[in-house]
């Protein structure tokens, strides 16, 4: 955390050294499918499975999760920065079912520098198509769950209650040392304030560069 924000306070000083505002690069998107029924939408903290066939203004296609690899779908989490920028601000509200074309600057794709078959300052088009949403770690549902007492913030003994929980959904026997050791490793990342309390706002990610 105290890493994102140092970086975030960086490239902040770097657009103000050069000259004032940079104009924020957008992504346009369109919506090419929309289905009739849709019981949630897509939200920042949420993993989704997607297909997606990416490829250049030229109309060249450099990925295709259908064609390449092992075809299948992939998940990722939306908002975090494990995909580009351009899919963490594009890919929102969307339902399960629905189909998007995002058009991605360089800016919020991969840059001055490109990557792999990516060349330099490339714009990329990608047909997103999104098969499934589920609750990320991260997501108000998980941390409502972890909330026992429902007082809006996690003490240690509720975030040691889920730590035996999940152990035990996932078959491992519980472990007081260990469990115990991952809370005190959590509250030092996570209570950013030190008041032995993890607040909604201090478990949720920082989404300053979106
Ligand atoms: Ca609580
Ligand atoms: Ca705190």
């Amino acid at each position: 955390m105290l890493l994102a924000l140092l970086s975030c306070f960086c490239s902040s000083v770097l657009a103000a050294a050069s000259g004032g505002k940079l104009p924020e690069a957008e992504v346009s998107i369109e919506v090419l499918h929309r289905p009739f029924i849709c019981h949630r939408k897509s939200k920042y903290g949420d993993i989704m499975l997607v297909h997606h066939v990416g490829s250049f203004e030229n109309g060249t296609v450099f990925h295709s999760t259908r064609e390449h690899g092992d075809k299948q779908a992939v998940w990722f989490t939306l908002g975090i920065r494990e995909v580009i920028r351009g899919w963490d601000k594009g890919l929102q509200n969307m339902c399960a079912g629905e189909k998007r074309k995002l058009i991605v600057p360089p800016a919020l794709a991969y840059g001055k520098e490109g990557k792999g078959k990516i060349p330099p300052e490339s714009t990329l088009i990608f047909i997103i198509e999104v098969l499934e949403i589920r609750n990320g770690p991260r997501s108000h549902e998980s941390f409502q769950e972890m909330d026992l007492n429902d007082d809006w913030r996690l003490s240690k003994q509720e975030v040691k209650a889920y730590l035996r929980k999940e152990f035990e959904r996932h078959g491992y026997p519980p472990n007081d040392t260990l469990h115990e050791n991952m809370m005190e490793d959590i509250f030092a990342r996570e209570d950013e304030n030190k008041d032995g309390f993890i607040s909604s706002r201090e478990f949720t990610y920082k989404h300053d560069e979106l």
